[in-house]
């Protein structure tokens, strides 16, 4: 039997996934709530084919605990945020999950940490953990790194066809879990050691930091000159080895907006570029703010009050809010000035902030400037009623007619 540990965006999928496959799955999670919704069959977040999926590993039997299994493999897919000051890791929740985990696991467990973890995280803060409970490794214990690289909107499909890492002290304990994951995964699997696991997997994400912090500032750069940023990422982009990707109103999500801190906190003298890609993306939603009082201006349009953001989520088509760049722009608004801005997400159903709507039209009829944070489908399928707002679009979604650009 696996027992997976954390039943978030990763785990919950990832045991679905090995349920599927015909394993024998319990998934855990200090959250009773969550568990209680599990048990019930509701899940709690929306995905492409998470139903069809969680359907299918309900007839295959899939358990919900809050209590920890007493078994010999254990995947580890709990959150780990970063801490605001030094800006390493937080690895707590991983710490505490192990401290279960050896409380009830049998000799000669497998440990299979998916959270992200920042390089030398498993034999700085988590070996010392598990040798001071009197465990040792390589013998009762086995530690392995297996992350994720799953994208939210097509989770389901890149679990079963994108590549993985495995990252192992021995080549046994590695093949045993490529075995796992091999029941349901169809791409790649490459075994190395436990420390290039880590590291791989926050480089993958830094490099798409540091690449959309060039797009986001050539816009800068392009506004100032009046130039099409667009146009001329279009053109760059035919040269045979050039790919830029597109500038936004900021880097949202719990991995690219996360992970390059790691590396800035553990090398801050050694990431210049990294620390630089990291600031540029972060101010986005103030370059938004000043493309808005601008286009207020231009409009003779005095109040916030009139302006409407669409969007919540970090990205489009995900019910997902985490580092949002909604929400860090709001947070901005709220510092500086009395914030009475409109805001509308059709993913978004409870209401997490102040003037939310959750009637389009009526949002729409409110406001005379919009400003598109995310391009969901929803927006693209009405954009009929929205030809008549000043709009700007900060994803250069809308081609039907003109709109302000970032
Ligand atoms: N964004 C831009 N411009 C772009 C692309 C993205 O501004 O050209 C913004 C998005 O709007 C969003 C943020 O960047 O706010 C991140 O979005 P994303 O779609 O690039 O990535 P995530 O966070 O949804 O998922 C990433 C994925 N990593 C890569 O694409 C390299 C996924 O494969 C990882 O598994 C995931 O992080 C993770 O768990 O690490």
């Amino acid at each position: 039997m696996i027992n997976v540990i954390g039943l978030g965006y990763i785990g919950l999928p990832t045991a679905l996934m090995l349920a599927k496959s015909g394993l024998n799955i319990v998934g855990t999670d200090i959250n009773k709530s969550l568990i209680r919704s599990l048990k019930k069959g509701e899940l709690n977040f929306e995905e492409k084919g998470l139903e069809r999926l969680f359907n299918i590993a309900i007839k295959n039997k899939i358990k919900f605990s809050e209590e920890y299994q007493k078994t010999d493999v254990y995947i580890i897919a709990v959150p780990t945020p970063y801490l605001s000051d030094s800006k390493k890791i937080d690895a707590k929740y991983v710490i505490s999950a192990i401290e279960s985990i050896l409380e009830v696991c049998l000799f000669n467990s497998i440990i299979i940490i998916e959270s992200t973890i920042s390089p030398g995280t498993i034999n700085k803060y988590i070996k010392p953990k598990i040798q001071e409970s009197g465990f040792s490794i390589g013998n009762d214990i086995h530690l392995v790194h297996a992350p994720e690289r799953i994208i939210p909107g097509n989770m389901i499909y890149e679990l079963e066809y994108n590549s993985r890492t495995i990252g192992a002290d021995s080549i046994d304990i590695a093949e045993k879990v490529k075995a796992i994951y091999s029941t349901f995964c169809k791409g790649e699997i490459v075994m190395t050691d436990i420390k290039s696991a880590e590291m791989s997997k926050v480089v993958e994400n830094t490099y798409r930091d540091i690449n959309i912090a060039f797009a986001n500032e050539l816009a800068i750069i392009c506004r100032q000159d009046k130039l099409n940023v667009y146009e001329i990422i279009r053109i760059a982009n035919k040269h045979p080895r050039v790919n830029i990707l597109n500038p936004g109103p900021g880097v949202g999500g719990h991995c690219i907006s996360v992970d390059p801190w790691f590396l800035v906190g553990d090398y801050p003298d050694l990431t210049k570029l990294i620390l630089t890609a990291r600031k540029i993306n972060d101010s986005m939603p103030d370059f938004v703010i000043s493309r808005i009082k601008y286009i207020m201006g231009q409009n003779n349009i005095d109040s916030l009050s009139q302006v409407g953001l669409y969007g919540l989520t970090y990205k489009e088509n995900v019910d997902d809010t985490r580092e949002s760049p909604t929400l860090q722009l709001l947070k901005i608004l709220e510092n500086h000035f009395s914030c009475d801005i409109n805001v509308y997400d059709p993913y978004i159903k409870e209401n997490i902030i102040n003037n939310q709507y959750h009637d389009f039209e009526k949002f729409i009829r409110n406001i005379r400037i919009l400003v598109v944070m995310v391009g969901h489908n929803h927006l693209l399928e009405n954009v009929n009623l929205i030809k008549n707002k000043i709009i700007l679009d900060t994803r250069n979604v809308i081609k039907e007619f003109s709109t302000y650009k970032l």
